[in-house]
């Protein structure tokens, strides 16, 4: 089986100081491997924020495109200005440094990209907020056109939603409600999967040094241990059915499941149509919030994952990915350090300034 055609809107930032994930990196090099096999063919790649800031994602794009060896120039699109980043601390962050102003190219490049070809022939991969793909998907041309839309993203269990779905629920709703056939990769599939350390030593071991993905594997170390403090205890408490390694050091691959969904279904052991809605946040948006699910049609997801598929799907595509370009470097570390020595020192000063005065007073 060949997907055909396929479109990549992401947000990745493995190489970022501040990013939040790995995966949409990992999922990309598997994107490129799987397109080497023939089994799909990439034809663009657009960038929105989610993990980090648009200027870093933006930045992470370009380098991993280079350092894959990849002549795609990839269009920049929505920014954490026209989004919720529903973290707090990441929202503390964003507001300390900012971010660019959101660009319309992504949603002219993936239109462009419709209508350039036959009818339902296309398939949009996204793994970041949707905010890119629906404003697309608006105009009804388009929406006619698209063969499927892949989200990483949803919970079909009830329960909170993940970051991409959170940060614009509005953008997911439209997509929802656009009717273009549509595959979700929902949080409770995901948490199915899990890459621990021995992974990233096998992946080591077999690819490196010469594959791109070698570039990663530091973030993906740090991946595992940050993961194990800040995501994987609520993940098995909400998750029945989690990856066991999540008690320990380990990741979940959101946006490789995602890939593999499209690319590989015979990995997945149930597939199931759901009919979703997402209701409009009752104060206006943004809002923290779940979907609503009912058994009819409309949504297409995974329901189960045989344990160690997808992780040995990924450690055996991405080793056929060779590093052409120069290794990436940190995006984003100066204006990160330097934004946290401002945020750091102006207070410090500030404060010796009131102690001296105090001082100067009572003596
Ligand atoms: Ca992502």
């Amino acid at each position: 089986m060949t997907l055909g055609d396929v479109w990549l809107d992401f947000d990745p930032a493995a190489l970022v100081a501040t990013g939040l994930d790995v995966d949409d990196d990992l999922a990309f090099l598997a994107l490129l491997a799987l397109q080497r096999r023939g089994r799909l063919n990439l034809i663009g790649v657009s960038v929105t924020a989610g993990n980090a800031a648009l200027r870093d994602t933006l930045a992470n794009a370009k380098s991993l495109l280079r350092l894959a060896g990849v002549k795609l120039e990839p269009a920049a699109g929505a920014s954490y200005r026209d989004m919720h980043v529903p973290w707090p601390w990441v929202r503390r962050l964003h507001n300390v440094r900012g971010d660019v102003a959101s660009s319309p190219d992504a949603v002219d490049a993936i239109r462009s990209a419709v209508l350039a070809r036959p009818p339902h022939s296309l398939t949009i991969v996204a793994l970041g907020p949707l905010t890119n793909v629906a404003a697309a998907l608006m105009d009804s041309d388009v929406a006619g056109r698209v063969g499927r839309v892949v989200s990483m993203g949803g919970a079909l269990d009830g329960k909170r939603l993940d970051l991409n779905w959170l940060s614009d629920r509005a953008a997911a709703r439209a997509v929802v409600a656009s009717r273009v056939p549509l595959t979700v990769a929902p949080v409770e599939l995901c948490a199915q999967a899990a890459v621990q350390p021995e992974d990233v030593d096998r992946l080591v071991e077999r690819c490196c040094p010469g594959a791109a993905v070698c570039s990663l594997a530091r973030a993906m170390r740090r991946q595992c241990a940050f993961s194990r403090r800040f995501v994987n205890k609520g993940l098995v408490a909400r998750v029945s059915n989690a990856h066991t390694a999540l008690k320990s050091d380990a990741f979940v691959p959101w946006d490789v499941v995602a890939v593999l969904a499209v690319a590989e279904p015979e990995l997945f052991g149930e597939w199931r149509e759901f009919d979703v809605a997402v209701p409009p946040c009752v104060s206006g948006e943004p809002c923290d919030g779940t979907v609503v699910v009912r058994n009819g049609s409309g949504v297409l997801a995974p329901t189960r994952l045989a344990p160690g598929g997808v992780v040995d799907a990924l450690v055996d595509l991405v080793c056929d990915v060779p590093a052409v370009g120069p290794a990436p470097g940190i995006v984003g570390a100066p204006v990160l350090f330097g934004s946290v020595a401002v945020a750091v020192l102006v207070p410090l000063l500030l404060l010796r300034g009131v102690v001296s005065k105090f001082r100067s007073k009572t003596s």
